[in-house]
């Protein structure tokens, strides 16, 4: 399947009309345009079920002014068995977001996360190698294509306890915390008209973890262009996690301390950990819509803002699903672990949920 256009979902017997009034909530601006009428964009997490979801593709390419790659373009998917890339799933999305006039961002470039078994039995010269031409190929491929890239993700985990807080993995591994720099520069080389954005989580929660991380980050940024290093971007993935102790205003103070070194603010994969509230699905729905709208007030406020995009747009596709982590938490609240995450802005039947409104306002309170 080469992508899905408009005219695909019409023929295949879906109204537009009635799906777009359906994911609307009311005849009223869409997610993208009210996101617009503030002076930002507003994405969503797809992958491969696009190609056979076709309600939830339309609803994506309705509510959304991008689409990001959640997972077809990570090291992992590409080369699951060794250095040589399948190109052909990545393509079929890629193309996917094309037809429908919507520009993509990829994540992620370089993780030293869920890297695959093969890359461990490498030398350190081959897992340089590897990784140079891992950035070579694939932005290369998508030069002009894939508008913007989260070219590291996750550089911190201090819970490694690793000198300087970085997470360790096996481009850490074998390039040391120079892996940031390389990348960047590779990346910019490869397509210098692409936004290059280093992303990172945990920012937003007051715990142990956030709040070493965020002077590392800010310190790493700073010395990134300091040496020159061409970074556009900041990215908050913004998991909201309200069990944990967080003060929303003090981080977008945070925030604005990027914008101040000229460099743009993106959530990148906004959703809220539901585990802490109720069963129950309405009192659940109104804790979540809560504590997006308390997130994003102050967050909205940050100069240099740009974007927002959820981590996926409807709990049909959370990836809190069958997580096990997700599970225990629920059982420690006191909830049904067999309950089904409400972490999205719509349901599994694709209806907008209370959550899709306290986006929508806040976004229109902006505007
Ligand atoms: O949602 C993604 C899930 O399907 C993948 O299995 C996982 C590992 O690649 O990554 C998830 O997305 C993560 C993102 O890339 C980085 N921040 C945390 C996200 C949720 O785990």
């Amino acid at each position: 399947m080469v992508g899905i256009t408009r005219r695909d979902f019409a023929a295949a017997g879906f109204s537009v009309a009635a799906l777009s009034a359906a994911g609307c909530a009311s005849a009223g601006p869409t997610l993208g345009q009210a996101a617009r009428g503030a002076g930002l964009d507003f994405g969503s997490a797809f992958d491969r079920e696009v190609l056979t979801d076709r309600a939830y593709g339309e609803l994506l390419t309705a509510q959304c002014t991008k689409l990001v790659v959640e997972n077809t373009l990570k090291f992992d998917w590409l080369r699951p068995k060794g250095p040589q890339a399948d190109f052909s799933h990545a393509d079929r999305i890629v193309n996917f977001a094309k037809q429908a006039g919507l520009p993509v961002r990829a994540t992620a470039l370089v993780w030293n996360d869920w890297t695959p078994p093969w890359l461990d039995r490498l030398s350190v010269r081959e897992v340089e190698a590897t990784f140079d031409r891992h950035i070579e190929e694939t932005v290369g491929r998508y030069r002009g294509r894939i508008a913007m890239w989260d070219v590291v993700n996750e550089p911190f985990f201090p819970i490694q306890r690793r000198a300087g807080g970085f997470r360790q993995g096996v481009w850490f591994n074998a390039l040391g915390p120079a892996y940031i720099a390389r990348a960047f520069k590779r990346a910019a080389a490869a397509d210098p008209g692409a936004t290059l954005i280093l992303n990172e989580a945990f920012c937003e929660q007051d715990d142990d973890w956030g709040t070493e991380i965020r002077p590392r980050l800010l310190a790493l940024t700073k010395k990134l262009r300091d040496d020159g290093v061409k970074i556009d971007g900041i990215g908050f993935q913004a998991h909201l996690k309200p069990h944990l102790p967080h003060d929303y205003r003090r981080f977008a103070e945070y925030a604005q301390s990027f914008a101040a070194l000229g460099l743009d603010i993106h959530l990148t994969e906004l959703d809220v950990d539901d585990s802490s509230f109720p069963d129950e699905p309405a009192a659940r729905d109104a804790k979540v819509a809560a504590q997006l709208e308390s997130f994003l007030t102050p967050v909205l406020g940050v100069n240099r803002l740009k974007s927002i995009t959820v981590w996926h747009l409807s709990d049909r596709f959370s990836w809190y699903l069958g997580h096990e982590g997700y599970k225990s938490q629920v059982r420690t609240a006191g909830g049904n672990p067999q309950r089904a995450p409400r972490t999205h802005l719509y349901d599994q039947d694709l209806r907008p949920k209370a959550a899709w409104h306290a986006v929508h306002r806040a976004l229109r309170a902006r505007a």
